[in-house]
């Protein structure tokens, strides 16, 4: 709701109980606006994801959860087209430019990309959708406060594009529904350069209280499940920041290349042994039995099959004779994920096999946990943890030794299931424990682990997840 400054007072904020972790925030309003300027909040927040790691642009079904920890834009519109976004963190310097020039990323890693993803992502849906004059839209001028911790698996950034778009779409009064909004948010992040994935922005704007959403992509539709009430999700961090806008990111987009490599071949392997009577594949998401039309175990065998038939990696060289192909036209067939890094030969090969091998059977995992959180079987819940982040360990190679020595001992600690959240290569590792075992586990972490490393705030380095509903306008 818009508000004038004068009503963001004690009883607006009792209202809105989200706005108390944010007191920078609340000292900030008051410098940065002025008494008659009508303001809007929007909150978006951060999500979990239980499990279904690096399926998301496999179109694999995922289940996150949103949680409370969040994002808080604080804005006024501004009728020159500008947008002005300073940060209650001074890590973050301010950020100002015009809807009204093109759009052009900052230098890679800044902050500010996210900021521009969102808008661009809209203008260029109201561009593409609409008869309204791109000329004549409003910008805003707004100040960012957030309780989530960057680069930690946790999608920070994601939140950062969301509440971007929600605010441009605010402040030239344009409705659009959550579900239409995630798909154009997941598109938009790609300005950055990472070719991430629909799962963030869906559980960011799509996310409900008290339930894990599981999402299905292409077309996406999202089924709230319940949690069971007396399970808790704990995050603790591996004190390793996993920067998914600089170094990560060619990591991240070199194995969503290599599943694609894995279709490419799963498609020759079908086509050279089998008559089947199928359309090729585009994501490894899509294998089902009733994609085939042939029963489970007769699908199991031949997904074995093929794995078997795969070598641990390939150099391009070896793919290019297989597809056939020159090394520029798959360069640009998958120029839509290279973003302008080169197709080159990888010390240690395009490592098709594992890739293949962790998306299939994390998917697999991730509709045994659905039944599982139905059914409340915890202890099976815990075990399809476990199983999923020796496969993003081993198979995916996201992992690192830091983060399996956590994992490790908090298994020897007694939590139900743990791995590693998000894009991995450090951040966040999830563990699910039982609410009555979860100070006992958090007092263990804090004697064994935290206690002989060197970090400021304990506060953003165990987090014990509340679900929340999804982002909007306060
Ligand atoms: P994180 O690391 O939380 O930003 C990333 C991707 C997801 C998904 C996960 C791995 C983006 C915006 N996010 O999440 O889409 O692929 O890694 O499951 O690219």
């Amino acid at each position: 709701m818009l508000r004038k400054l004068s009503e963001i007072n004690n009883t607006f904020i009792q209202n809105h109980p989200v706005l108390l972790k944010h007191i920078s925030l609340q000292n900030l309003i008051k410098q940065n606006f002025q008494e008659n300027d009508k303001i809007w909040f929007i909150k978006a927040p951060g999500r979990v994801n239980l499990i279904g790691e690096h399926v998301d642009y496999n179109m694999g079904t995922v289940l996150p959860c949103a949680i409370d920890r969040e994002i808080i834009l604080c804005f006024k519109d501004d009728q020159s087209g500008k947008i002005h976004v300073s940060n209650v963190n001074p890590d973050f310097k301010n950020i100002q430019f015009s809807i009204r020039d093109p759009i052009k990323p900052y230098s890679k890693g800044h902050w500010g990309n996210y900021i521009k993803a969102g808008i661009k992502g809209i203008l260029d849906y109201i561009g593409q959708s609409t008869d309204l004059n791109l000329q004549n839209l409003n910008g805003f001028n707004a100040i960012i406060s957030s309780t989530l911790p960057p680069a930690a698996g946790l999608s920070s950034s994601s939140a950062l594009v969301v509440a971007a778009a929600l605010a441009i779409l605010t402040v030239n009064q344009i409705p659009l529904d959550n579900t239409k909004l995630a798909e154009i948010c997941a598109k938009a992040e790609h300005f950055v350069g990472t070719s991430g994935g629909g799962m963030d922005h869906a559980a960011c704007l799509l996310g409900k209280k008290d339930a894990f959403l599981k999402i299905e992509f292409n077309p996406l539709h999202v089924t709230p499940i319940s949690s069971p009430g007396d399970i808790e999700v704990i995050l603790f961090h591996s004190l390793i920041e996993a920067e998914k806008s600089s170094n990560v990111r060619e990591e991240y987009n070199r194995r969503v290349l290599e599943c694609q490599f894995a279709v490419d071949l799963f498609n020759l392997f079908i086509s050279d042994r089998y008559t089947l009577n199928v359309k090729p594949l585009k994501f490894i998401g899509e294998i089902t039995p009733q994609y085939f039309d042939i029963p489970y175990a007769e699908m199991e065998s031949l997904i074995l099959e093929f794995i078997d038939s795969l070598p641990d990696s390939y150099s391009l060289l070896e793919l290019l004779s297989i597809f056939n192909i020159s090394g520029d036209d798959l360069a640009h067939k998958y120029s839509h994920i290279l973003r302008g890094s080169d197709l080159t030969e990888l010390p240690g090969g395009y490592k098709v096999r594992g890739r293949f091998r962790h998306v299939y059977t994390e998917c697999q995992r991730v509709e045994q946990a659905v039944q599982c959180l139905q059914n409340k079987e915890k202890i099976q819940l815990g075990k399809l943890l476990d199983a999923s982040h020796e496969s993003l360990a081993n198979d995916y190679e996201v992992s690192t030794p830091e983060v399996d020595s956590i994992v490790k001992l908090l298994r020897q600690f007694g939590a139900y299931g743990t791995r590693l959240v998000g894009a991995g290569f450090g951040g966040m590792i999830l563990t699910l424990s039982d609410q009555s075992h979860a100070n006992e586990l958090i007092e263990k972490m804090k004697d064994f682990f935290y206690s002989e490393k060197p970090h400021q705030k304990l506060n953003d380095t165990i987090i014990r997840c509340r679900t929340s509903d999804g982002a909007g306008i306060l």
